[in-house]
């Protein structure tokens, strides 16, 4: 069996799918591919007609978009079960997932995180503007998570779920940002999911060290 994650250290969505790996307990390679470089291989575009990461080949099939690959993952492999069986439990997990991707990857990683940590730690200017929009936009996606966790101690019940990797990810990041942490505090389920989530061994496995 070959299994191979093509992804970039840094990125949030290749953490996802680590993550989701690491829960089913799924041994990989990983192939380093920069999304954001100027010359990213033609061999990688063949996999990723959008160039963006990650890409998942497993023997030969191979899949990108990161909550299919997460989804794949949790079906092809044994291991805890990372979907919940119900119905209305399975649809909340997808909506959640659809909430991060559509509406909180933008402000909380590539505005929040990025302008207040990524680029002052690389020496790079930061835009207060992005800040100021990233943190309205913030407010209102984390408004919106907190009325959609379950009273449970995953956000789509009392078992781990691909919506706990999914927003995980992206929380990681924004919580470095001080802003970012100050903000959560106002979110009291989201921030006591968070404190549980961020002991779990899958996400100090997979923590991509400094940008
Ligand atoms: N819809 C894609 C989004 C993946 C994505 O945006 N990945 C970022 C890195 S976290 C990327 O490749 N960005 C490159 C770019 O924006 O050019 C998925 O779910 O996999």
């Amino acid at each position: 069996m070959t299994l191979v994650l093509h992804g970039y250290r840094l990125s949030v969505y290749n953490r996802i799918a680590r993550l989701a790996l690491a829960e089913k307990g799924v041994a990989y390679d990983r192939v380093e591919v920069n999304p954001f470089a100027p010359d990213v291989p033609a061999a990688y575009l063949a996999l990723h007609p959008f160039g963006r990461v990650p890409a998942l080949v497993h023997d030969g099939f191979a899949l990108y978009e990161t909550a299919a690959i997460t989804r794949y993952v949790d079906r092809a492999f044994p291991g805890p079960a990372l979907q919940p069986a119900g119905a209305k439990a399975l649809a909340r997990m997808d909506q959640i997932i659809g909430v991060v991707d559509a509406y909180g990857y933008w402000p909380l990683v590539r505005q929040v995180f990025v302008q207040c940590v990524a680029r002052p730690r690389r020496g790079e200017p930061v835009d207060e503007a992005e800040i100021a929009k990233g943190l309205a936009a913030s407010v209102k996606v984390l408004g919106a998570l907190e009325e959609l966790a379950s009273k449970e101690a995953f956000l789509a019940g009392p078992a781990l779920s691909l919506a706990d990797l999914h927003l995980g990810a992206m929380l990681a990041y924004f919580v470095q940002a001080r802003e970012g942490e100050a903000l959560l505090k106002h979110h009291a389920r989201l921030a006591a999911w968070w404190e549980r989530l961020r002991q779990r061994p899958s996400v100090a496995a997979t923590d991509p060290g400094l940008p």
